[in-house]
């Protein structure tokens, strides 16, 4: 990641605030799901790595959009000021649109040591949870549920897309990469949903319980902004036997590929234990 912009004729200010929005932290888990998926099929993970790092780029736009006063309006994220309040709303605008076309470039760009069909179609799952029927379709509700009740399966919905798609689409993208067949691709799919949703209910349980001085990012916003939230539905301790649930059903959904996999089964435990 730290490469990116340093390998690239990018103007300097440009590059220094895509460095600050892309290096400043983060647990990096799109990429890390996305190599184990790989690794699962394939030994060339050192050869991947760009298509990983084209996701987590894909996914840093995310933040540093929703982050602007039109979107979540968020002063702090990764325990720093977020990108717009450091070099300004236009630039964290141009900042966002960077990092999703480099992401793109990324992905794309190993093509030329893997099948391109297969670079192609890992490309085409990212790049369409990206879009408007995944994380940005996502947003969209999410922007538009504001200040309403939702029932649990709008909510689902709304997570489905804004954070399940993407998370889905880097195991579906490094197990196709790989060489994977349709069976176990399945099986990624199916933990990717589940791990999608965990990953979603613990956000929200971090929102109301987390420490900001862990998670890097102010707590109690979802209530300031009136948004439905799994504890809000459910409470607390419901939410909490949610979790549990999306969690073993994560794992379940690996079983078929025996011990190789248990890294993946213990990131879902991680996920659901998350403290940031
Ligand atoms: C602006 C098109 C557009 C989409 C934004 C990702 C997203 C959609 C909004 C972020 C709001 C949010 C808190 C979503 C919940 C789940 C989520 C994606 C959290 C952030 O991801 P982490 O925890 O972040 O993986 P790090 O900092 O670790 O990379």
């Amino acid at each position: 990641l730290g490469k990116i912009v340093k390998e690239r004729d990018i103007p300097k200010e440009l590059g220094e605030a895509i460095e600050y929005a892309l290096l400043g932290g983060g647990k990096r888990i799109r990429p890390f799901l996305f190599l184990q998926a790989f690794s699962l099929f394939c030994d060339r993970e050192k050869e991947i790595i760009p298509f990983a790092c084209g996701i987590e780029a894909i996914h840093s736009y995310s933040l540093v959009h929703d982050d602007l006063p039109v979107m979540d309006d968020d002063d702090y994220r990764r325990g720093r000021l977020t990108t717009h309040k450091v070099f300004g709303e236009a630039n964290a605008l141009l900042v966002g649109d960077a990092l999703l076309t480099l992401g793109c470039e990324l992905m794309g760009s190993v093509a030329r040591k893997f099948p391109p069909a297969l670079v192609g179609e890992a490309q085409q799952k990212v790049i369409k949870a990206s879009g408007p029927e995944g994380m940005v379709g996502g947003q969209y509700l999410d922007l538009a549920a504001e200040g309403k009740e939702l029932t649990l399966e709008e909510l689902e919905e709304i997570h489905r897309r804004k954070t399940g798609a993407l998370i889905q689409a880097a195991l579906v993208g490094g197990a196709i990469l790989g060489g994977g067949d349709s069976v176990a691709v399945k099986s990624l799919e199916l933990y990717g949903q589940e791990l999608g949703l965990l990953f979603q209910i613990t956000d929200d349980l971090l929102d109301v319980e987390g420490d900001p001085l862990i998670t890097g990012k102010s707590s109690q916003k979802d209530e300031v902004l009136e948004k439905a939230t799994y504890p809000r539905i459910l409470g607390v301790k419901a939410t909490r036997e949610k979790a549990i649930s999306h969690c073993y059903a994560a794992q379940k959904a690996l079983n078929d590929l025996g011990d190789r996999a248990n890294i993946l089964k213990n990131l879902a435990e991680y996920v659901y234990y998350r403290d940031r």
